[in-house]
C-alpha cells in the first residue's frame, strides 16, 4: 500500500506538501478531499476539517505540512531539504515561517479580491467533483464562504490593501532578482524555506488566474521557480551553496520578514502570555484576540495566532542548539537583517503541537 495525500488543487498547504513529496520521491497517491473524505477520514482522525492530511502506508495520520515533511525526512533519510549549516538552516526555517504564516495575507487578498468568481468554481470542483460547472459554482459559493470570511480576520481591508500590494510587489521584485541567479533559495536544492514560500506563491498567487498574470508580468523568474518546485524533474537532486553562504539577494526578503512579521509575532507572544495567565488549563483557541500589524507604514489588525509562534519556535530551538561560534555567525546574520529582537522571543510561552493539538507547556 502507498501513502495517501488528502488534499485539493486550490489548497495552499496541499501545494506545499505535494511539492515536497514529489521532490522526495515518495510513493503516494493524492485523493481529493471531498466532503465525504472530511466526514469519514479527516474529522474523525484530526478533530477538525483541515487539509492536507497524509495517511501513511501503515495507517498513521499526519496533519500539518511541517509534521508531514519531518515525518518523511526521518523515515526516508537520503538528501534532505534541511541545510546542515547554521546560517542557511536558520534562514530556511525563518522563511518557512514567513511563507506559511505571513504570505497567506497577499495570497488571500489576491485570491478573494481578484479571483472570487473563479475560485467558487474551484471550491465546487472539490466539494462536488461529479457535478456540472453550474452546480459546482453554486456548491462552491457555499463552501467558499468560510474562507472568504477569513479575509478581514487576516487584516485585509480597504485601508491595508494598497500597502499589502506594495509589499507583495516589492517582495516579488526581490525574489525575481534572487531566482535570476539561483534555482532555489540556497542553491540548486530546494530547502524547507522554499517549501514555506511555495504554499502561497503556488496555489493562490500562481495558479489563481488573475494572480498568476500579475506574477508572470512582474516576476517571471518567480513563476519559473514555482514551476521548478511543483513540476519536479529531478527528485532528490541538487546541493546547497558552499560555505554556509546566504546570497545577498535573500537579505531584503529576510529584512521584510523582520520588518513586518516580527513585530506582529512579538505582540502575539505577549497576548498569549496574558491569555494563559487568565485562562489556565484551557485548550488554546486558534486566536487569542486581534493584534496590530504594520505593512509599508499602514497599520491594521489581524487575528493573533499562537500557531505562528510554534513555527517560529522551530527556528529559535535550532538557534539554541548551536555551539557558540555558530551562534555568533547567526547573530551577524540577524544584525544584517534587522532581526536581533527575534531572540527575545525565546522567552515566549513554550508550545507543543502533538496529536493535532497546540498546547502551551
Ligand atoms: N499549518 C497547517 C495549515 C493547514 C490549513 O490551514 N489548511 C487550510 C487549507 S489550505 C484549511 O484546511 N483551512 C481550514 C481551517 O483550518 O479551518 C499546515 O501546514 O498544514
Amino acid at each position: 500500500m502507498t501513502h495517501i495525500l488528502y488534499g485539493a488543487p486550490l489548497s495552499l498547504y496541499s501545494g506545499k506538501a505535494r511539492a515536497y513529496l514529489d521532490w522526495k520521491n515518495i510513493d503516494y497517491r493524492e485523493v481529493l478531499a471531498t466532503p465525504d473524505i472530511h466526514r469519514e477520514v479527516i474529522i474523525p482522525n484530526v478533530g477538525r476539517s483541515v487539509i492536507p492530511v497524509v495517511q501513511t502506508a501503515d495507517g498513521s495520520i499526519l496533519q500539518d505540512t511541517t509534521r508531514i515533511i519531518d515525518h518523511f525526512e526521518q523515515s526516508e533519510g537520503g538528501p534532505s531539504i534541511y541545510p546542515d549549516t547554521p546560517r542557511q538552516r536558520l534562514a530556511a526555517l525563518l522563511l518557512e515561517t514567513f511563507g506559511d504564516e505571513w504570505l497567506v495575507i497577499p495570497a488571500m487578498h489576491y485570491r478573494w479580491n481578484y479571483n472570487e468568481e473563479w475560485v467558487y468554481g474551484e471550491f465546487g470542483k472539490t466539494a462536488a467533483p461529479d457535478a456540472t460547472p453550474d452546480e459546482q459554482y453554486e456548491v462552491g459559493k457555499k463552501a467558499g464562504q468560510r474562507f472568504r470570511g477569513f479575509v478581514p480576520m487576516l487584516g485585509i481591508s480597504e485601508a491595508t490593501i494598497p500597502a499589502i500590494e506594495q509589499s507583495y510587489e516589492t517582495l516579488l521584485a526581490d525574489l525575481n532578482a534572487h531566482f535570476s541567479e539561483h534555482d532555489f533559495l540556497f542553491g540548486s536544492r530546494p530547502s524547507i524555506g522554499d517549501y514555506g514560500l511555495i504554499g502561497p506563491l503556488y496555489a493562490h498567487n500562481y495558479r489563481d488566474p488573475e494572480s498568476g498574470k500579475i506574477m508572470e508580468r512582474l516576476a517571471p523568474q518567480v513563476a519559473a521557480w514555482v514551476r521548478r518546485m511543483v513540476e519536479v524533474e529531478k527528485p532528490l537532486s541538487g546541493t546547497f551553496l558552499p560555505d554556509d553562504d546566504i546570497p545577498g539577494t535573500l537579505l531584503p526578503i529576510l529584512r521584510r520578514m523582520m520588518d513586518e512579521q516580527l513585530p506582529y509575532l512579538e505582540r502575539v507572544s505577549s497576548m498569549l502570555g496574558d491569555w494563559l495567565a487568565e485562562n489556565p488549563d484551557t485548550e488554546l483557541p486558534r486566536a487569542v484576540g486581534m493584534a496590530d500589524f504594520t505593512v509599508e507604514g499602514v497599520t491594521g489588525q489581524r487575528i493573533a495566532v499562537p500557531f505562528s509562534l510554534w513555527m517560529l519556535q522551530r527556528a529559535l530551538d535550532f538557534y539554541a542548539s548551536l555551539e557558540d561560534p555558530d551562534k555568533r555567525e547567526c547573530d551577524k546574520l540577524l544584525v544584517q537583517i534587522g532581526g536581533v529582537e527575534l531572540l527575545d522571543l525565546s522567552s515566549s510561552p513554550r508550545l507543543t503541537f502533538e496529536n493535532h493539538v497546540l498546547t502551551a507547556v
